[in-house]
């Protein structure tokens, strides 16, 4: 008999799951894993966190012998809670699968985003929810926004509209959560939705903890819909003792001046991740900034880390440095592929590839463009999905008297060069810096989109650890090139840095290290001038 603070988990091995475990652990009840029909039809209560593509989960389901027995416990109405792909697989089909049927439970088509919107696709980050009647489910939420990401979406519609729970607005109205009777689902990530997420969760697990009140908070006049992220960073390397440490560089260079020129050290990464978690970051980012030469399986310690991070962080976890294939000592072959999936299987949701996707856009340009599958980002971005795939770029600025001395992308700056150059362009590098290539920013970040890349955490060597702002010139060029969303990155020395970043480009969030990690501004105080400025900014 299930006991009674047991949790039956469909977990069907395609991905990361480990943070919907630790947001049921943190709600104080035990996992039961489904290992046959049989375990879903004995469900006390059951959790489906889809993950990867929705035809190679139907796949999935299929050849376990799970779609009758899923199909069954739905239409009894017993209490089933689905995430992200959990939900659309309710609905009749999806386009994402070249037209896959689903369970066909809730009528309705899972659909791509427009991308002829002009917004980034796929739809990351937080967004309101606009609750369309009342429900125990989210009688928490208030006014607080939620965690989404993904690149389909399902449509209300008069058809569904006994199903749908709450909307949610990104260049049209799409499917945000749905509930009949004890059956619900929702598009967003509870389990990465921070204090709101939890308490979502929780009221799914415990219907004592739901309250039955359930008007939605009136909206408090802060801006509405999708928010502008805010990240906090932290570069991990060991320092000259072999100790995993949060360091911080200016201009890439992480060594204190003087004799010592120890490692910088500014604390230990997963209680700094648990700070900024607290503090209301939207994401948080380690970047391995050795992982380039040291293998990165072999560095245990950053695995640790994440799974430790993930346990106590409730929000999206981003992990870099040494993402490659790879041959150890002993002779062993790792593709790119494993050595991510054990990022995945240890907390992280994200994985973020530097040197290696500089490669592989070199090898891609000298075959004009043709894709053949063989790079890490193809790899990763087919198993995992496109959001889970971020590429790091480390451009540095070259300055060109005019735009016909090079083939690469240029701009006419604000910010001549030191003989008066007029115009420049951003050369991407690896190795954390160290070695140019014949590159552009631009180009790199076309050609991964192309690879199926989800994000671009743009860094920026000149203005790293500077606190002068962002290269907006560098971030505007960049995310008006490409589809998928731009985090900026280096630089940032106060709030207005943040609006002025978000005002003058498409940046869809930005990242900074220096000013949280020595205090300077709290993340709070960022979001507030966000708010006040007219840009929407996650507050609570
Ligand atoms: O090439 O796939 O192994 O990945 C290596 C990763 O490590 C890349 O993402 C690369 O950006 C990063 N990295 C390598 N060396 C350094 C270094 O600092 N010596 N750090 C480094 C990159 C830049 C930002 C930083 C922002 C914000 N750090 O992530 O956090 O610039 O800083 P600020 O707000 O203080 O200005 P691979």
């Amino acid at each position: 008999l299930a006991c009674e603070r047991e949790v039956t988990l469909l977990d069907y091995g395609a991905g990361n799951v480990r943070s919907v475990r630790n947001a049921i652990k943190r709600c104080g009840f035990a996992i039961k894993e489904v290992e046959s029909a049989a375990d879903i039809a004995n469900a006390e209560r059951l959790v489906f966190p889809g993950v990867g593509a929705f035809g190679q989960a139907m796949d999935i389901l299929e050849k376990r012998g799970y779609t009758q027995a899923l199909k069954d416990y739905i239409q009894a109405d017993r209490p089933f809670l689905g995430v992200c792909l959990g939900m659309q697989l309710l609905f009749e089909g999806s386009e994402e699968s070249g037209g896959c049927e689903g369970l066909g439970l809730i009528p309705g088509m899972v659909t791509h985003f427009d991308t002829s919107l002009g917004l980034p696709v796929p739809h990351i980050g937080w967004n309101d929810l606009l609750q369309k009647r009342p429900s125990g489910l989210l009688s928490h939420v208030g006014d607080r926004r939620v965690y989404f990401v993904h690149s389909y979406h399902a449509t209300p519609s008069p058809e569904n509209a006994g199903w749908v729970l709450a909307t949610s607005e990104y260049g049209g109205e799409f499917v945000a959560a749905v509930q009949r009777g004890n059956v619900c689902a929702t598009q967003f990530h509870p389990e990465k939705s921070g204090a709101v997420g939890l308490d979502i969760m929780r009221s799914f697990l415990d219907p004592q903890f739901a309250a039955q009140q359930a008007e939605a908070a009136a909206p408090n006049g802060r801006p509405r819909g999708l928010a502008k992220r805010v990240i906090a960073c932290l570069d991990v390397r060991a320092n000259d003792n072999g100790d995993l440490v949060v360091t911080k560089g200016d201009q890439y260079d992480v060594r204190e001046t003087g004799s010592t020129g120890e490692v910088r050290n500014l604390g230990k990464p997963v209680e700094l991740a648990g700070r900024y978690f607290e503090e209301g970051a939207d994401e948080v980012t380690f970047l391995n900034i050795t992982g380039f030469r040291d293998f990165p399986l072999g560095d245990l310690p950053m695995l640790e880390v994440l799974r430790q991070a993930s346990e106590g962080v409730f929000v999206p976890l981003t992990v870099g440095g040494g993402i490659r294939e790879f041959t150890d000592a002993a002779g062993r072959h790792y593709s790119a592929l494993q050595v991510a999936a054990e990022y995945f299987r240890s907390g992280a949701d994200k994985v973020s590839i530097g040197s290696d996707a500089v490669f592989a856009v070199e090898e891609y340009l000298a075959r004009s463009g043709a894709k053949d599958g063989s790079t890490a980002i193809e790899q990763i971005s087919r198993v995992y999905g496109a959001q889970a795939v971020v590429i790091s770029i480390d451009p540095k600025r070259v300055y060109v008297a005019s735009p016909e001395v090079t083939t690469h992308f240029t701009v006419k700056t604000s910010k001549p060069g030191p003989n008066g150059e007029q115009y420049c362009w951003w050369q991407c590098t690896v190795k954390g810096g160290r070695e140019g290539r014949d590159v552009d920013a631009v180009q790199l970040a076309k050609a991964v989109e192309d690879l199926g890349a989800g994000e671009i955490l743009l860094n920026c060597i000149d203005n790293d650890g500077v606190g002068q702002g962002f290269d907006c010139e560098l971030v505007g060029a960049v995310s008006d090139a490409v589809t998928i969303p731009v985090i900026a990155s280096s630089g940032a020395g106060a709030p207005e840095h943040f609006s002025e970043v978000f005002q003058k480009t498409r940046a869809a969030a930005a990242l900074a290290a220096g000013i949280f990690h020595r205090r300077e501004v709290p993340i709070t105080a960022v979001k507030e001038h966000l708010n006040s400025s007219g840009i929407p900014a996650r507050t609570a």
